[in-house]
C-alpha cells in the first residue's frame, strides 16, 4: 500500500465526520477528492486496551528519541525515515519541563522509538493506540505514513497491519506540533492586539501552560481479526433491581452469538445476544443491585464474549449501576439529592508537566478523600482514562469537560466553524471513551467562553453573542444526542453571555468576587456575589446552579492579620464566603473552589513564578490553610 492510500484509509477512519464536514478537516489532514469519494471504512475501536485471553497489549512508553524542528524542515528532509541529532526524552511527559531550551517551545518536535513485534502476532489485528498527543500528531511506522490526528487529551488508533514487520525491529516516528492557533480547540488569538499589562509568554487565551508532547501511553495491541469494537452500557433502576442495557459492536459487520456475564454482586447474571451486522443489544436485570455512589462505589464486572463454540474475542470492564438526573433545582444520584464538594483541577506536576503520572493521581485522590471532597471537574480537558477508572473505584463524581476552554467569538465565521467541527469530534471521542464510567455524572461542553479574547484590546463585534449562541446550541444538541443519560452543562464566567447557557441541564458559573472583582474587600464582595449569582439564578430559576470556580491566589507561607490578598488567611476567608453563600440557597448543587493545587501557567505580571497560586494545596501537594478549613467543613458534612 502506498503512502497516499494509507493516509486516506486511516485518517478517514478516525476523522470521518470531521473531515467530510468541512474545510479544516480537508485542508489540515491533506485529503484529496479521490479519498473523499471512497466509502469511509469502519471506525477503529478505541476501547481501553485491557488484556484478555484473546487480546495482547504492549505499552511502548519509555525512553524515546527526540528532536525539535523549529523550522519545520524535518518532513522534507526525511526525518520520518530515521531521526539523527536526537536526544532522549521520556514518554509520557511534556517536553517543556524537561529541556531548558524547550521551556516555552510549542512548535514542531519529532519522537522516535524502536520495538519488536512477536511473530506469533501474525494474522491478528494490529493496532497502535495513542492515549493523548497535544496537539497535532503525524505518525509513521517504518517510514510508512499511518495518518494524522488533531486535538489533545483523547485517544486515537491506527491500523498497522500493512506497515508492521513481525519478528523484526520496527521504527515508530511521531511528529508532534502544538502551535497556538485560532482554528483549534482551545483557540488562541494570533492578533497583535494584546493589552500590554496582560501580555503572557507563551501567549494563550487560557490560564494554564500549553504543555506539549506525547502525554499518555502508546500501546501496541493485537486483537483477533474479528473483535468486539465497542461496548456501551447504560444503567437504570426498577425498585431494587438494576437494569443494565448493553449495546455491543463487533467489527466487520459480524453476525453470530455473543454472551454477556455480569459478576461481582450475588449470582452472575447472563445474557445471550444475537449479533446482526456487527450490532447486538441486551438488557440484563441485576437483582438487589448495589448502587454506585460516593459512600459505596461498588463496581460490577461485565465480560463480553463473541463466538458460539470457542470464543472469538473476550473483553471485560468494570462498571457501576447508578442513575443521575436533574429534577427541578436538584441533582439526583440514585434518586437522592447530592451536593458536589470538590475542586476544579489540572493534570499538572513538576517535571512531568501533563504527562500521565500515576503516583500523583493516587496521591491526589488520597488528598481529595482527606479533605472530604466527593467530586471534581476535569478542567479544562478530558483527563486520562486511568483518572476516571480510579474515580470510579474511589467514588468521586466527575464533571467531564471537553478541551473547549476560553473559546471566543470575535473571529471570522470560517474560523469559528473550524472550532465547531473540532469540538464536535472531541465530543464524539470523549463520549465513546468515557460513557461507561459511573463516575462521570455530567458533561461540560466548555469553560468560560467569551465574546473576544480576554487579553486583547478593542471590543467584540455585535455578532459575537448570536454566533456564540448558535455555536453552543449546536454543541448542546450534539452532546444530548450522543448521550441522553447524563446532564450537560457549559461553565460560564462572571459576565459571560447568559443566553449561551440556555440549553444546559444545569447552570455552572465561575466567580471571582473578592479577587479579580471587588479586590481585597470581602464584605463588599459578599454582597456583589449575592446580587450576581441570584440574578443568574433568576434568569434560569428552574435549573440547579453550581459554583464551579471561585478562589484567591495564596503564596504558601504568607500570613497576615487582618487577611490581605495573596496570604493564606485571605484565600481561606474568600473560599468560606462562597461556601456560606451556597449554604443559603438550596438551588446551589455544588461548590468547587479553584483550584485543587497550584499549577504551571504562562509567565505574566499576573502570575508569580509562572504559577497560578489558587490551589488549596501547593504544586507539590502540601495543604495551605484553606485546605484545613475546607476539611473542617466538609468532613463534618456541612453543605458547601
Ligand atoms: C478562571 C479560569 C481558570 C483560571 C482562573 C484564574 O476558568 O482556568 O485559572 O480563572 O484566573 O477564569 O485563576
Amino acid at each position: 500500500m502506498n503512502e497516499g492510500m494509507n493516509v486516506a484509509r486511516v485518517a478517514l477512519t478516525r476523522r470521518e465526520t470531521f473531515a467530510l464536514g468541512g474545510a479544516v478537516g480537508a485542508a489540515s489532514l491533506g485529503f484529496n477528492a479521490e479519498a473523499q469519494a471512497t466509502a469511509p471504512p469502519e471506525e477503529l475501536s478505541i476501547l481501553y486496551p485491557f488484556e484478555s485471553p484473546t487480546r495482547s497489549t504492549r505499552d511502548l512508553s519509555g525512553l524515546w528519541r527526540f528532536r525539535l524542528d523549529p523550522d519545520d524542515v524535518g518532513e522534507k528532509q526525511g526525518w520520518q525515515n530515521g531521526l539523527s541529532g536526537w536526544r532522549t526524552i521520556a514518554v509520557p511527559a511534556s517536553w517543556q519541563e524537561l529541556f531548558d531550551d524547550a521551556r516555552n517551545y510549542v512548535g514542531t518536535a519529532w519522537y522516535e522509538t524502536e520495538f519488536q513485534i512477536d511473530p506469533a502476532w501474525r494474522g491478528r489485528a494490529l493496532r497502535l493506540r495513542f492515549g493523548s498527543v497535544v496537539y497535532r500528531a503525524k505518525v509513521w511506522l517504518n517510514g510508512q505514513l499511518l495518518g494524522e490526528h488533531m486535538g489533545g487529551h483523547l485517544p486515537f488508533v491506527f491500523d498497522v497491519e500493512q506497515a508492521a514487520r513481525l519478528g523484526q525491529a520496527n521504527r515508530l516516528t511521531v511528529l508532534v506540533e502544538n502551535k497556538l492557533k485560532r482554528d483549534r480547540v482551545p483557540n488562541n488569538p494570533d492578533v497583535p492586539s494584546w493589552q500590554w499589562t496582560l501580555e503572557e509568554f507563551p501567549q494563550t487565551s487560557y490560564d494554564f501552560f500549553p504543555f506539549s508532547g506525547i502525554h499518555r501511553q502508546v500501546w501496541l495491541c493485537a486483537l483477533p481479526p474479528t473483535h468486539i469494537s465497542d461496548i456501551a452500557i447504560t444503567t437504570a433502576r426498577s425498585g431494587t433491581t438494576g437494569i443494565v442495557n448493553v449495546a455491543l459492536t463487533a467489527n466487520g459487520n459480524w453476525s453470530g452469538q455473543a454472551r454477556i456475564v455480569i459478576s461481582g454482586g450475588g449470582s452472575p447474571v447472563n445474557a445471550v445476544v444475537e449479533m446482526r451486522g456487527g450490532k447486538g443489544n441486551a438488557i440484563l436485570r441485576v437483582p438487589n443491585a448495589r448502587l454506585w455512589g460516593p459512600a459505596d462505589p461498588f463496581l460490577y464486572r461485565l465480560a463480553a464474549t463473541i463466538g458460539t463454540a470457542a470464543p472469538i474475542d473476550e473483553y471485560a470492564l468494570d462498571f457501576g449501576i447508578r442513575t443521575v438526573e436533574v429534577s427541578g433545582t436538584r441533582l439526583l444520584l440514585n434518586g437522592q439529592p447530592v451536593q458536589l464538594r470538590g475542586f476544579g483541577k489540572h493534570e499538572d506536576f513538576i517535571i512531568h508537566g501533563k504527562g500521565l503520572d500515576l503516583p500523583v493521581l493516587v496521591r491526589d485522590y488520597e488528598l481529595l478523600k482527606w479533605i472530604g471532597a466527593n467530586s471534581f471537574r476535569t478542567s479544562h480537558y478530558p483527563y486520562s482514562e486511568e483518572a476516571l477508572m480510579l474515580a470510579d473505584r474511589e467514588g468521586f463524581m466527575v464533571i467531564a469537560e471537553t478541551p473547549g476552554v476560553s473559546l471566543t467569538f470575535s473571529d471570522e465565521p470560517a474560523i469559528i466553524e473550524a472550532r465547531r467541527l473540532q469540538l464536535r469530534q472531541d465530543l464524539v471521542d470523549m463520549v465513546r471513551r468515557d460513557r461507561n464510567r459511573a463516575c462521570v455524572i455530567a458533561w461540560s461542553i466548555g469553560n468560560e467562553p467569551l465574546t473576544k479574547p480576554f487579553h486583547t484590546t478593542g471590543s467584540a463585534p455585535p455578532e459575537a453573542v448570536p454566533r456564540g449562541k448558535a455555536f453552543f446550541d449546536d454543541i448542546f444538541d450534539h452532546i444530548h444526542a450522543l448521550d441522553s443519560t447524563r446532564p450537560a452543562t457549559l461553565v460560564s464566567v462572571q459576565g459571560g453571555p447568559p443566553e449561551w447557557l440556555a440549553k444546559g441541564d444545569f447552570i455552572c458559573t465561575n466567580s471571582y468576587d473578592g479577587w479579580y472583582a471587588v479586590s481585597a474587600r470581602l464584605d463588599d464582595a459578599a454582597q456583589v456575589l449575592e446580587r450576581e449569582i441570584t440574578a443568574l439564578h433568576a434568569r434560569y430559576p428552574d435549573k440547579p446552579l453550581m459554583l464551579t470556580e471561585f478562589g484567591a491566589d495564596a503564596v504558601a507561607g504568607m500570613h497576615d492579620d487582618p487577611p490581605a490578598m495573596w496570604d493564606e488567611e485571605y484565600q481561606s476567608e474568600m473560599i468560606l464566603m462562597y461556601l456560606q453563600f451556597a449554604a443559603k440557597h438550596d438551588w446551589v448543587i455544588g461548590t468547587h473552589p479553584w483550584a485543587f493545587a497550584d499549577f504551571r501557567t504562562s509567565q505574566s505580571t499576573m502570575r508569580v513564578d509562572a504559577l497560578n497560586f489558587k490551589g488549596v494545596f501547593t504544586r507539590d501537594r502540601r495543604p495551605k490553610l484553606a485546605a484545613h478549613r475546607l476539611r473542617d467543613m466538609w468532613t463534618k458534612g456541612e453543605k458547601a
